[in-house]
Order: C-alpha cells, then structure tokens, then sequence
C-alpha cells in the first residue's frame, strides 16, 4: 500500500479529521521521534516527512471506514400458508318428516249376530211319557244342540231326563227311570229345564268367545269306550254338558265324561251298570262353556261353575246379582265331568232358586247307592229380555 499517495484523498474527504489527525500525531511524537517503527507518513501539504509510530494505524482506521458489506437481508422463504383443510360443513341429516301413522278408524268389533238359542222350563209336568210340549221358535234351521236337565226331586227313584224326539221345532221328553233293582219306571211330575242352540260359537256381549255348542254321533261298543272331541277354541277352564238327543236305543243310557281338557274332551254314551254297555250309535249334543259369569248382548247371563258332589246333596251358591230374571230361578243344567268311580251316575238337582241350589250324584237303584266325590259342572242360564 502506498500509504503517501494516500493520504492528500483523506486529507481532501475529510480535511478536519485530517488535521485533527496531524495534531494528534505530533502530540504524540514529539517526545521520541525515534520511535517511530516503519510507517512514515509523506506530508505532502508541507513536504515535511513526519513518522508515527503505532497510533497512526489507529488512525488510519478512522479514515478508512471498514467496508460494510451490504445487508443482505435474511431471505425469507416465502410463508406458505398453512394448509387448512377445507372446512367440511357438518352433514345435517336430511329431516325426515315424523312419520304420521295412517289414522286407522277404531275397531268395532264385527257384529256377529248372537247365537239363536231358548231356554225354558217346563214346571212340574214332565213324566215317564214323552213330553211334547216344549216348541222352539223359529230360529233354527235344523234340529240344534239341545240340553235339558231335571231341576226337581219330587221322586227319589234313580232317573234322568231322555230327549225321544227333536227337530228345529221342539223336542218330545221324558223322565227315564232304570230296571236295576224292579221294573217299576213310572215317575212323578217333574221340573225340566231345557236350552237349545244352534251349532256355533256362544259369545259374550264384548264379542269374545266364551263358548260354543256341537253335536257328535258315535257307536257305544263297550263299557270302557271313549270318544273325543275337538273343540274349535281353548278354554282356561270349561265347564261342558251334553245329552243324547237321538233314540235309536230305548235302553236307558246318558252321556258320562272321562276327560274335559282345554280344547279336547272325551265322553261315552253310558247304560247303566245292569246293562251290557253296548249302545247303538246315537247322537249327542254338547255345549263347552267358559267357567265364570257371562253377559250376552240379549242381556242374558250364563254363569258356569264347578263343584265337588257325591250321593249327599250339596248346596251350590250362584254369584250374588242383582239381575231381574225372567224366571223365578235360572234353568240350570248340571253334569258329572269326572269319572273317579267308574259306576254309573247322573245328577239330581232340587232347592232351586235365584240364589243357588242343591245338588247330589245317583247311582242305579241296584247299586249301594254311594258314591265317591266327582267334580260337578253346572250352567245357569238367566235369559234376557
Ligand atoms: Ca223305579
Ligand atoms: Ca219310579
Ligand atoms: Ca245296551
């Protein structure tokens, strides 16, 4: 570096510094010029050739300002935005109208017309000859399902109610006595209570089954013969009564069930035990009825029960009413629907009234005349107005 040729452009761009610079130098070099080390300085303003020793490159410095490199900014990268995901609304469910369910009309429950039935008594005037008088109106269009059942006890002689004819206009009836012990057969006037119904279904006023009624027809061809039949509905506990109502046979002989189930019974046409238990085929009319008290819409009440009987007689209460009856008491059909002792029976029925009545079990006269328990049914029907 030629440090002379230097210095008259300093001494030009910065003529105060510069002298400053001359005044500070001879200040310091005037005690030992001497010292001076190797940098000489040419004065060329004064042609006077002045040495300084270190404090000039301190000097030297000021004058030549380091070089500042440019700021060079920081490259930024450019900013990316971040990525936002594209904002998804949410899925709103598609609104689904409430679903409106179709108006549906109230049920009324079909009108079935109530089963054509009558029921009637017949006080104190049926005997061992057929009666005839009992007549039906006209409201069957065959011979129906007929019941009829002896409701007094004005003789003691073993007997039983025996149907000789029926069509859809009435039915001829006697009081039927057995030949077990003497021959003799004839039988006071009695009370005979008698129902007839068309073959269907018996329903109470809210048009719920309660019942129903049918007839069947089979051979006896022994004492230990059983015929079954299949109702058309169950039953929680059915109280059932039948009769014969044909007479192809004039050997006394009623209807006896060995098993009453919900929707299946089984019955045979029963001499009684003096006899050979064979019977020629007959046709036998029944009706299964729900236990319990029932309204028909004629206003009607059918009330159906059970009990426990033997050869004493035992009262039967019917449930307390209030109902007007037609009659002085309701017609009352019993029947034995057990079959723990296997000799003939049949029911006797006496005390009739509004509130109940009595019942025992009858063996033929031949027999002892006892009888072990067997459950007893029983059906009262109030007719209506
Ligand atoms: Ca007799
Ligand atoms: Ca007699
Ligand atoms: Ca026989």
């Amino acid at each position: 570096m030629n440090i002379v040729r230097t210095i008259p452009r300093l001494k030009k761009q910065y003529p105060y510094g510069f002298a400053l610079l001359l005044v500070i130098g001879a200040l310091s070099t005037l005690p030992s010029p001497q010292s001076v080390n190797s940098a000489s300085i040419v004065d060329e303003s004064t042609t006077t050739v002045q040495q300084y020793n270190q404090p000039v490159a301190v000097l030297y410095g000021l004058v030549t300002p380091p070089v500042t490199p440019p700021i060079t900014p920081p490259i930024t990268p450019p900013v990316t935005p971040p990525i936002t995901p594209p904002v998804t609304p949410p899925i709103t469910p598609p609104i689904t109208p409430p679903i409106t369910p179709p108006i549906t009309p109230p049920v009324t429950p079909p009108v079935t017309p109530p089963i054509p039935y009558v029921a009637g008594r017949v006080v104190n005037t049926v005997t061992h000859k057929p009666y005839t008088g009992i007549t039906f109106p006209a409201i069957f269009t065959s011979t129906p399902v007929v019941l009829t059942n002896m409701t007094t006890y004005r003789e003691a002689d073993t007997a039983a109610t025996r149907i000789t004819t029926a069509s859809s206009k009435g039915i001829a009836v006697k009081i039927e006595e057995e030949q077990s012990k003497d021959r003799e057969i004839v039988h006071a006037a009695e009370s005979v209570d008698y129902a007839a119904f068309a073959n269907g279904i018996i329903r109470n006023t809210a048009g719920t089954q309660i019942g129903e009624t049918g007839k069947v027809t089979f051979k006896q061809t022994s004492g230990t013969y059983w015929y079954t039949v299949r109702l058309k509905q169950s039953y929680k506990n059915p109280v059932a009564i039948a009769q014969i109502t044909s007479y192809t046979s004039s050997q006394p002989a009623h209807v006896r069930f060995r098993y009453i189930g919900r929707n299946v019974f089984q019955l045979q046409i029963e001499e009684w035990d003096y006899l050979d238990q064979v019977h020629s085929a007959e046709e036998v009319s029944y009706i299964i009825i729900e236990a319990g008290r029932h309204q028909l819409a004629d206003g009607a009440i059918f009330e159906a029960g059970k009990t426990q009987a033997t050869h004493q007689w035992k009262q039967v209460s019917f449930s307390p009413t209030s109902d007007q009856r037609p009659v002085s008491a309701p017609l009352t059909l019993t029947q034995v629907q057990t079959y723990a002792n296997s000799q003939a029976v049949v029911t006797r029925v006496r005390s009739l009234t509004d509130s109940g009545f009595q019942v025992r079990l009858q063996e033929e006269e031949g027999n002892d005349g006892l009888h072990t328990r067997e459950t007893v049914g029983y059906l009262a029907i109030s007719p209506g107005k």
